[in-house]
């Protein structure tokens, strides 16, 4: 009999393709590691796999080839704003060692450009009104480690699988500021008695179509109402901080490390990157996956070139082959069994650019060092969030602040001084530093003169030559 010794919140495609495929790995020599896992939004992923017994499919494709493997890690999913509760007292179960999550950038709550609880964010502010029945990422972990510190019962391991820069610190502090507006004894505590475990984590994981269901389903040979869709390559680092036990996470493949940040970074500015450089310019070009965008040669040079001249020069990774890590992004970029959609990358970008690209403009500014194709991605952002695409059409932009970036785009007009300008008065994500210096802003505006004056596919050209 399986026990559940993780509670996770956020079952999206990711974790189930990503931490639930190691777990069920680990449940086979080890049963106490199961995992309950949480909704903190929607019904549909619980109402899916509730009729298969939380059973379901990974595809992973490659080329021509669908490998298809069935997980069982999940024993139950709650929906964390139907019953709060009964979450709550799952979190609390003595049994339960780890808290992990995957809720995205913007489920921190958090000001990107500083890390920082935002404690104006309106689910902070709701639970700040009712903290015993929480709806945020942070008020559910205050509150748990509260009522298990109230019960004597030891405090979880917070384990965050989020791309975020130095997840573990950064979500340890997030969850701390919130606790010191509650109550001082908890943060203390919290502060000083709850470990949280930083990770790097790193599968390429498109979300699922009508027709990867019909197509699974029919491999299967039975119903799969959601599977996932992923790439061969799978990658966890873990630091190892975890005073009240752990699974054997090493014995299936995941990386135990001291000190994870090292290789958070090279993934968030290598991968990640490179990704949202790609979607945005790929899909203001018209391409719709990444792949597409990467059998195009002259973004593919682009690409290589922001790795190799603009992004590896900043990485200092212990034991990493950056040359061979690049490689093997090309590779898995170029996949076109994946079709992961430019669209679906370009989401949030308010809070993915700090730690994909700005982090890594500020370092090279810092040398002194030339940024023209960060610069150009993050012109290309700029040029996105206009919601206006190069034929005149609407873009259906996704981001926490998508109304108030249409609205500057439109207060600014057409201008590409004025425009960036505007866009990097947005202290949020920009910081102020950034918006203050010449070196950035005299590439940021002839990328976006370009992009506006010729569109994407001229001005990747121009640059992928190195021709600007
Ligand atoms: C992507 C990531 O959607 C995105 O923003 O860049 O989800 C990416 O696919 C993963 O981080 C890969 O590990």
């Amino acid at each position: 009999m399986t026990a559940a010794g993780i509670v996770h919140l956020g079952v999206g495609a990711f974790h189930r393709a990503h931490q639930a495929v190691y777990l069920d790995d680990i449940l086979a020599d080890d049963p106490q590691w199961a995992i309950v896992g949480a909704s903190l939004r929607r019904a549909d992923m619980r109402d899916a796999l509730a009729a298969q017994d939380n059973l379901f499919t990974v595809a992973i494709r490659s080329g021509d080839e669908t490998k298809l493997r069935v997980v069982g890690s999940l024993k139950t999913i709650y929906v964390a704003p139907e019953d709060p509760e009964a979450l709550l007292t799952a979190m609390c179960d003595p049994a339960v060692r780890i808290v992990s999550m995957t809720v995205t950038e913007k489920g921190y709550c958090h000001d990107p450009a500083t890390g920082d609880l935002d404690p104006a964010h309106p689910d902070v502010a709701a639970d700040l009104v009712r903290p015993r029945a929480p709806i945020s990422t942070p008020g559910l972990l205050a509150e748990a480690l509260r009522r298990r510190r109230e019960a004597k019962i030891v405090p979880f391991t917070v384990m965050p699988c989020d791309n975020l820069p130095e997840n573990g610190p950064t979500v340890h502090r997030i969850v701390a500021q919130y606790a010191a507006l509650i109550d001082g004894g908890l943060a203390r505590f919290v502060e000083n008695d709850v470990a949280f475990a930083g990770t790097m984590v790193d599968r390429i994981v498109p979300a699922t179509s009508e027709a990867d269901i019909a197509e699974i389903s029919a491999k299967l040979g039975v119903e799969d109402a959601w599977p996932v869709m992923t790439e061969p390559f799978t990658q966890w680092v873990i630091e190892d901080r975890f005073p009240t036990g752990r699974p054997d996470f090493a014995a299936v493949g995941a990386e135990m490390v001291g000190d994870v940040e090292p290789f958070e970074r090279m993934k968030l500015r290598m991968l990640n990157g490179s990704h949202s450089t790609l979607a945005y310019l790929g899909y203001l070009a018209g391409y719709e996956t990444v792949a597409q965008t990467m059998a195009a040669p002259d973004f593919a040079r682009l690409i290589m070139g922001l790795m190799t001249e603009e992004v590896m020069p900043t990485l200092d990774v212990p034991g990493a082959d950056l040359g061979a890590y690049r490689d093997a992004l090309v590779r898995r970029f170029n996949n076109p069994a994946l079709k992961h959609r430019t669209w679906q990358i370009a989401m949030d970008g308010s809070q993915k650019l700090p730690q994909r690209l700005l982090g890594t403009v500020r370092d090279r500014l810092g040398a002194g060092a030339p940024i023209d194709r960060l610069a150009l991605g993050v012109a290309a952002w700029m040029r996105y969030v206009t919601a206006v695409d190069e034929k005149g059409a609407a873009i259906d932009v996704r981001d926490p602040m998508a109304d108030r970036l249409k609205a500057i785009g439109e207060v600014a007009g057409r201008d590409p001084e004025k425009l960036a300008a505007a866009y990097l008065g947005v202290e949020e994500i920009f910081g102020r530093d950034l918006a203050a210096s010449d070196d950035f802003v005299r590439p940021v505006v002839a990328a976006l003169a370009a992009l506006l004056d010729r569109g994407a596919a001229a001005t990747v050209s121009q640059y992928g030559r190195g021709g600007h």
